[in-house]
């Protein structure tokens, strides 16, 4: 008998009413349709539910420049003309618009994270789950890709006062590339992102020869992907990684960032990825029973974010889901694209272009350079 796992879970009802403009692929409420989700599954019976705490300008300090964090602080939508300069300076405008409210989305994205690492840290949860955080382009100075504030840093910096050394590992189909830089001269934090490399994808970082400098060498992990991924090849290539790893860097605690961007069906993303295998690399992580941060981050088809999201939630409490959805109140209607059916979906078909020898030329870089670890 296994002991029941805690596992607490941050949600804010005004996080999801936040509205980044017309035709912004951004959509928070996704996190709205996640919740209510979790609700009709009666999901919410066994978790530790908590409202995130607006956190303050000095937390976000600990990674952000003072300046940064003031022009964060001080814009609105209606002062933007008068800023034109500092809203280029620090990549202020169409990928990461000023709306309403856009402060305090950041506030508690942010303090999800950070208060659930809290409850790790004093031990009274033993799984944090906050599907409004994961905003991994976030720069010390700079917003990048629909990211203001990088809640993962601020959340491993919090770990990182318990724990010698954390894994933050990125499933987003997107590089994770504030959370790598952050780190990348650093032996405590082990960064691993999975993610479409090439064509100029978004961002263009993240190659298999990215690996970290200084102390940090070797300490950052890329594995850079083609078009169209599927279950067998991303789980499988997955758990390889990651298995070496967890063996070689022995942390303590994992942070895991879930966007669901990389889901077959993706409005920006070009992944072939089921519900499935997305869920397999969670129960995967969480098999190594050790204090986890779990994420939200991308995923741009609204219905399937809160699938994979729901399930994922599922997963983290040792549950598997029936597979046709519960009617429920709010947003029952978005999921007859998929007949209702906990499955993603995706209308086109993308063909795998990770040949079985690319992929095996990417693992054997990444167990060569995790054999060149030295503590
Ligand atoms: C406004 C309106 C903004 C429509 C942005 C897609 C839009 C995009 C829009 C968009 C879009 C990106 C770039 C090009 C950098 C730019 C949360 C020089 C239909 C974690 C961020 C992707 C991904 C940014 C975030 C990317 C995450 N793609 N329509 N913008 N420029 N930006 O390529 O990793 O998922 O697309
Ligand atoms: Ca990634
Ligand atoms: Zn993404």
């Amino acid at each position: 008998m296994v002991a029941k796992e805690r596992v607490c879970y941050y949600y804010d009802e005004e996080v999801g009413r936040n509205y980044y403009g017309p035709n912004h692929p951004m959509k928070p409420h996704r996190l709205c349709m996640t919740h209510n989700l979790i609700l009709a599954y009666d999901l919410h019976k066994h978790l530790q539910v908590f409202r995130p705490r607006a956190c303050t300008n000095t937390e976000f300090t600990q990674f952000h420049s003072e300046d940064y964090v003031d022009f964060l602080s001080k814009i609105t939508p209606d002062k933007q003309q008068q800023y034109v300069l500092e809203m280029q300076r620090f990549n202020l405008g169409e990928d990461c618009p000023i709306f309403d409210h856009m402060l305090d989305f950041c506030r508690r994205y942010t303090g999800g994270s950070i208060d659930g690492v809290r409850r790790l840290n004093q031990g009274v949860s033993d799984i944090a789950i906050n599907w409004s955080g994961g905003l991994h382009h976030a720069k010390k100075a700079e917003a990048s890709g629909f990211c203001y504030i990088n809640d993962l840093v601020l959340a491993i910096l919090e770990l990182l006062k318990q724990h010698a050394r954390v894994v933050y590992i990125d499933i987003d189909i997107h590089h994770g590339d504030g959370v790598e830089e952050a780190f990348y001269m650093t032996d405590r934090v082990m960064t691993v992102s999975f993610h479409k490399y090439g064509d100029m994808f978004f961002p263009g970082t993240g190659g298999l020869r990215d690996i970290g400098i200084n102390s940090g060498k070797y300490y950052s992990v890329n594995v850079p992907l083609n078009d169209g991924i599927d279950d067998k090849s991303f789980v499988d290539l997955f758990k390889f990684v990651m298995q070496d790893v967890m063996d070689s860097f022995q942390p303590g605690a994992i942070v895991l960032q879930c966007g669901a961007d990389s889901l077959a069906g993706d409005r920006i993303g070009c992944f072939n990825l089921s519900l499935k295998g997305h869920a397999e690399c969670v129960s995967f992580m969480k098999s190594f029973a050790k204090p986890i941060l779990v994420t939200g981050g991308g995923g741009y088809t609204k219905s399937n974010v809160a699938r994979c999201w729901a399930n994922e939630t599922a997963t983290l409490l040792g549950k598997q889901l029936v597979e046709h959805i519960p009617p429920h109140e709010n947003y029952y209607e978005y999921y007859a694209d998929a007949g209702y059916k906990l499955k993603a979906h995706a209308p086109v078909w993308i063909e795998n272009l990770n040949t079985p020898s690319y992929l095996n030329q990417v693992k054997e870089k990444v167990r060569q350079n995790l054999k060149s670890l030295t503590f």
